[in-house]
Formats: C-alpha cells, structure tokens, sequence
C-alpha cells in the first residue's frame, strides 16, 4: 500500500495549526501510521533537503526546519503521495488554490507549514530517513469498508 512522509513544519505548530492539519487527512480517508513531535538535527534536515544543498534559500530553510518541534507523519492509501500534495497546494502558498492547506492557511513560501514527499520513491526514502520501522503501525481502521470499496 502506498504511504507519504508529511511534516508540519515549525510554523505550523507555533500557529497551533497541528489539529486543523492532521483533520483534513484524516477526513480524506487516508490512514495515520507513524506520527511524532520532535525537533529535527541540522544533519537529518539536512539529509532531507539535500536535494537543495546549492540553493540560495539552503541554509536559512534548514535553519527554520530545526528551529522547533514538527509532527513528523506517514499516512497510507492509494495514491496518497500525489493525493496528499494536492491538499497540501503549490509550494508558494500565493500560489495555491483556496482549499488547499497552503492556500488557506499560509502566505509566504520560507512559512508554508507542511511538508509532502513529491513521489512514491522519496517518500520511501524519507520515511526511512525519519521513521524506524517498529515506529510504524500495521492497523486496520473499522471505518475502511466505508471508505474504500
Ligand atoms: P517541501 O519540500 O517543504 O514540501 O516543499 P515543496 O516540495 O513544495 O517545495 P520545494 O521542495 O521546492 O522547496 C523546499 C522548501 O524550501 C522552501 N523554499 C523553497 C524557500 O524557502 N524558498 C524558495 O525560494 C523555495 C523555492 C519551501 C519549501
């Protein structure tokens, strides 16, 4: 089954974002199995945005993602990763439609709340990368005949 690493960001835990953001994946239908607050290393943000290591914006992006607690997250079901980035909405939040969480609850894009792994494959690696595998729960939620067929 498919599974995507989601992190509310610094940002949204100091707004007190956390329930308004998690209610939404939960109200999709998506399933919850690992979610943790904790307050990142340089080096694992590092490691997770080292795709951006000779971007301009690098050292400040890693500063803010350290500079606090996050929730890191993974939901599973089918076709969560592209389903959750379209929830999530364009990464400059003036950019992203009204619905969206970026649209509705952010701003700026150095502010923009939410993480969301961009393709099957990084979500692998980053699940890996931020959770162990005994962190994760195998569940079986009574409500998922009424969600999916
Ligand atoms: P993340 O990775 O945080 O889910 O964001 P996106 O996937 O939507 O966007 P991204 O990887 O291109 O950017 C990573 C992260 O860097 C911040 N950022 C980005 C920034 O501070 N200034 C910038 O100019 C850009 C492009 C925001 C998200």
């Amino acid at each position: 089954m498919e599974r995507t690493f989601l992190a509310i960001k610094p940002d949204g835990v100091q707004r007190g974002l956390v329930g308004e953001i998690i209610g939404r994946f939960e109200a999709k239908g998506f399933k919850l199995v690992g979610m943790k607050l904790m307050t990142a290393s340089r080096e694992l943000a590092e490691q997770h945005y080292g795709v951006h290591k000779e971007r301009p914006f690098f050292a400040g992006l890693v500063d803010f993602i350290t500079s606090g607690p996050i929730v890191a997250m993974v939901w599973e079901g089918d076709g969560v990763v592209a389903s959750a980035r379209k929830m999530i909405g364009a990464t400059n939040p003036l950019n992203s439609e009204p619905g969206t969480i970026r649209g509705d609850l952010a701003v700026n894009v150095g502010r923009n709340i939410i993480h969301g792994s961009d393709a099957v494959e990084t979500a692998q690696q980053e699940i890996s990368l931020w959770f162990k595998e005994e962190e994760l729960s195998a569940w079986t939620p009574s409500l998922t005949p009424w969600i999916v067929e």
